[in-house]
């Protein structure tokens, strides 16, 4: 309702007042120990923000440090009630809460994205995951297990220890809330690193976790580059587990350095070329908007983008042409005003990435119906673009671009979609529009993804799990496969004088 968004947008800050600048360890602000520090960047601009403390490997260890007396025997957050972290984390969500048009605000200024989608998607998924995992906290059980002989089993689920944490820019409060939120509620203490364009959000999460009361060291956030400190925190000898989001070859490395070092567990969060598969018996007005924006939000700068559109045949004409409409109409510009469906993409690497991507598609053969270059005279705005006539084997249909760039291509049956969808390395999601059940059902059990969805997209919650096949990742977040991932199962066994049924 664009008469509620134009109010909302009014909340909104156009300058907010950037707070934190600095390392995060045990509740107080650090500078680096190299002295460096990093610019951060308005993308809809080209323009420095402010510069940041440039976290590397000292100050990680520094920061393991802090997690690990955090998290010794007899430490207050170790001693502290499950109830009790529940409550914190309720707590916190409810600060976010008061605090989130600024938030959103640091968000759309950081990484560019219209402010209203970050009210509505960043903001509300991250209170929503804090407050889900407020409720399991004290409700993270074991069992007790009838083995044989006079002995009385059951199992504990224990924090799995310090955790690290490596997440992207694409939605910098909401990753940060991801993976610290189970982490807390399971009791583990964490090392964070937020990706180095978009540090504001995280850091002032920083300042709310200390304001709602969690003990120092419980969580520590430490800004910077990838090879530096995300490495010393893939190969530290001291976490225990390691939960990553971002690209598929950094997610290569980071499991790789976590068998080189010390085995610590691993969970991978990763790239997509994910399907939005539409049959004809599809409402069709319905499915072009939810194809579009299964592609378009975010600026196309989602992990699930339905970045492959498979229309059949008997629809594809009016399907491409309705698309087309739609594109030509979506607009881009100043993420704040609130009539921009559209911010710039989030930096200069990735603005010239999904160019480049562009170029192929032209060069390879596919038809350009619009867009296709760059938008506006400053920042890295990007031209809603779509290709039709797409063939499988081009690089746009194969490799992620991450940008605002859609690929329409054309099949003939069931069969043949599947087989085509499921040609990929990647398995994150896949979307299915279809009012048949039938369809529905074949389509939902053959698709290699993590998450299927039946004429609906990006239907992401709190309450459930997800993530990859394949290539996509290893593990779940969220829900309560994402809680175990921060637990580890401990059986413990008692001789008893006597057994009894
Ligand atoms: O990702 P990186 P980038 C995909 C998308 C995008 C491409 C590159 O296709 O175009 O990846 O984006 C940290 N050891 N996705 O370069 O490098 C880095 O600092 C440890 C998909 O931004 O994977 C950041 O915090 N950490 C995706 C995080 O990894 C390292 C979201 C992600 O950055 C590191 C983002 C290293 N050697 C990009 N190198 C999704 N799944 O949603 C980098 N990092």
């Amino acid at each position: 309702d664009m008469a509620q968004f134009a109010q909302l947008a009014q909340l909104a800050q156009r300058n907010p007042e950037i707070k934190y600048t600095e390392i995060f360890i045990n509740n107080e602000w650090h500078k680096s120990e190299s002295g460096k520090t990093f610019p951060t960047i308005n993308p809809a601009t080209g323009e420095k923000i402010c510069d940041i403390q440039e976290g590397d490997k000292a100050d990680v260890d520094k920061a393991v440090k802090a997690a690990r007396e955090a998290f010794q025997l007899g430490s207050p957050w170790r001693k502290m009630d499950a109830s009790q972290r529940g409550r914190l984390l309720n707590k916190l969500a409810d600060l976010i809460e008061r605090d989130s048009m600024y938030m959103a605000s640091l968000d759309t200024l950081d990484n560019g994205k219209p402010f209203i989608q970050a009210m509505f998607v960043d903001l509300q998924g991250s209170m929503g995951t804090l407050r889900y995992f407020s409720g399991w906290a004290d409700k993270i059980q074991g069992k007790t297990i009838p083995t044989d002989g006079p002995h009385f089993t059951y199992t504990r689920r224990e924090p799995v220890g310090v955790c690290g944490a490596i997440i992207p820019w694409n939605f910098p409060l909401m990753m940060a809330v991801w993976k610290i939120a189970p982490a807390l509620c399971a009791g583990c203490t964490v090392v964070l690193k937020p990706a180095e364009q978009t540090p504001l959000s995280a850091l002032y999460l920083a300042s709310l976790i200390k304001e709602a009361g969690f003990p120092p060291g419980v969580v520590n956030i430490v800004p910077g580059y990838g090879p530096t400190a995300g490495a010393a925190i893939a190969e530290h000898m001291d976490i225990e587990k390691v939960a990553f989001t971002g690209s598929t070859e950094v997610g290569k490395i980071i499991q790789q350095a976590a068998g080189k070092s010390n085995l610590k567990r691993v969970s991978l969060e990763l790239g997509g070329k994910s399907p939005t598969i539409i049959f004809p018996d599809a409402d069709l007005d319905f499915a072009v908007e939810e194809a579009h924006q299964a592609l378009f939000f975010n600026m196309g700068q989602m992990c699930t983008a339905g970045s492959r559109t498979y229309v059949h045949e008997d629809i594809y004409d009016e399907f491409v042409r309705k698309s087309v409409e739609r594109a030509k109409s979506r607009t881009v510009g100043d993420p704040f005003d609130p009539r921009n469906e559209n911010g710039p993409q989030v930096d200069l690497d990735q603005y010239e990435k999904v160019l480049s991507m562009i170029e192929s598609g032209k060069k390879e053969g596919a038809k350009l119906e619009c867009g296709g270059q760059a938008a506006g005279e400053k920042g890295y705005f990007i031209q809603p673009t779509v290709f039709t006539d797409v063939n499988d084997n081009m690089t746009i249909a194969k490799e992620e671009i991450f940008g605002p760039v859609m690929s329409i291509m054309k099949f003939k049956d069931v069969d043949d979609v599947i087989r085509r969808a499921n040609d990929t390395p990647y398995g994150l999601v896949a979307a299915v529009y279809t009012q048949n059940l039938d369809t529905a059902m074949v389509m939902s059990n053959s698709l290699q993804a993590g998450s299927v969805w039946v004429n609906c997209f990006n239907r992401i919650y709190p309450q459930a799990p997800f993530g990859g096949f394949k290539a996509s990742g290893l593990g779940r977040e969220l829900g309560e496969y994402g809680l175990e991932q921060y637990t580890e199962v401990k059986t413990v066994t008692i001789k008893l004088p006597q057994k009894n049924s």
